[in-house]
């Protein structure tokens, strides 16, 4: 296995709720360092981005975008510290904060390919811009952003715009997205395998396909984990619940199977949030499920 770069990015000011940006200690002090250490790893922590985020929230005038500059400078940060990780030889393995967080990680990722693939494993599919968002939270929009479209102070961050091509983005878990998101989405034709897709056709053949699909087009393949996009069940502690998700066992299947095929070359685990949490059992839970994407066996 790749030295593991271990990276917080405790952002909250993506969406409304407090908590979120002790996610990446939450998830430290579940174990992730003894997961580690049982596969063997070599890791280093290289801390938490510094993000100040504001108490009191700002709203664009003229887009409506919550607190946009502020969001914006703190991708820069993290951008460029992914970047860092992956120029020193290491998997970023990038811990969240609310997931505008992925306008910057994708960026520094990308940075390093010439035709990045994204599985972006979610209960929303956060393609909103400032045109369709019914809430102005950037966390429902970093996908979007990632693919061009949105305000240019978030798609000219590490001035590569857009970042990832329509076809080497595949959306999986899906089962809240607005009425203008998915629009867009069928417009650019990405490809989405909803929550009701997963339950019929099964885990297996979804992320088979997805690793087909991906690895003809992609020279690297970043996974994008939203902890709401499993079943509220399982997950308290998350901003934004949906019922009828995915369950525990599909995804430690689905993070096995993406371990095995070796195409994985960043990840990140995003809307952990501890103040919501019942005993910590969401970040427990994203510590095991990093586990099975490492290449940790629980039988
Ligand atoms: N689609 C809604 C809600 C939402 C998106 N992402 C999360 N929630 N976590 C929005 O505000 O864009
Ligand atoms: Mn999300
Ligand atoms: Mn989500």
């Amino acid at each position: 296995m790749k030295n593991v770069g271990i990276l917080g990015v405790p952002i909250t000011i993506g969406q409304p709720n407090k908590g979120v940006d002790l996610g990446p200690d939450a998830i430290r002090h579940a174990g992730l360092y003894t997961v580690l250490q049982n596969l063997k790893a070599v890791y280093q922590d290289y801390g938490n981005v510094q993000i100040e985020n504001k108490e009191s929230q700002t709203t664009d005038h003229v887009s409506n975008l919550k607190n946009l500059d502020e969001i914006a400078s703190a991708n820069e940060l993290a951008a460029n510290k992914v970047s860092e990780i992956i120029e020193d030889g290491q998997f970023p393995l990038i811990l969240g904060g609310d997931h505008s967080m992925a306008i910057g990680t994708i960026a520094g990722v990308q940075k390093h390919y010439n035709n990045l693939g994204v599985i972006w494993y979610d209960a929303h599919a956060d393609f909103n811009t400032e045109e369709t968002s019914p809430s102005g939270n950037i966390h429902g929009m970093s996908l979007a952003v990632n693919l061009g479209m949105g305000h240019e102070k978030l798609t000219s961050i590490l001035q590569n715009n857009p970042k990832i091509k329509p076809e080497n983005v595949i959306i999986i878990g899906a089962r809240s997205i607005d009425s203008g998101e998915r629009e867009l989405i069928k417009e650019k034709g990405i490809k989405v395998y909803t929550a009701h897709e997963v339950e019929q056709q099964g885990i297996e053949s979804i992320i088979k396909e997805t690793l087909n699909d991906l690895s003809t087009r992609t020279d690297g393949i970043h996974l994008s984990f939203d902890v709401d996009s499993l079943d509220p069940i399982y997950v308290p502690g998350t901003g934004t619940p949906v019922e009828g998700g995915l369950s525990i066992r599909e995804s430690h299947y689905a993070l096995r199977l993406l371990n095995e095929s070796e195409k994985i070359v960043s990840a990140e685990f995003v809307e952990v949030n501890p103040l919501l949490d019942v005993k910590n059992q969401t970040a427990e839970r994203t510590v095991e499920l990093i586990g099975s994407l490492l290449g940790e066996r629980y039988i």
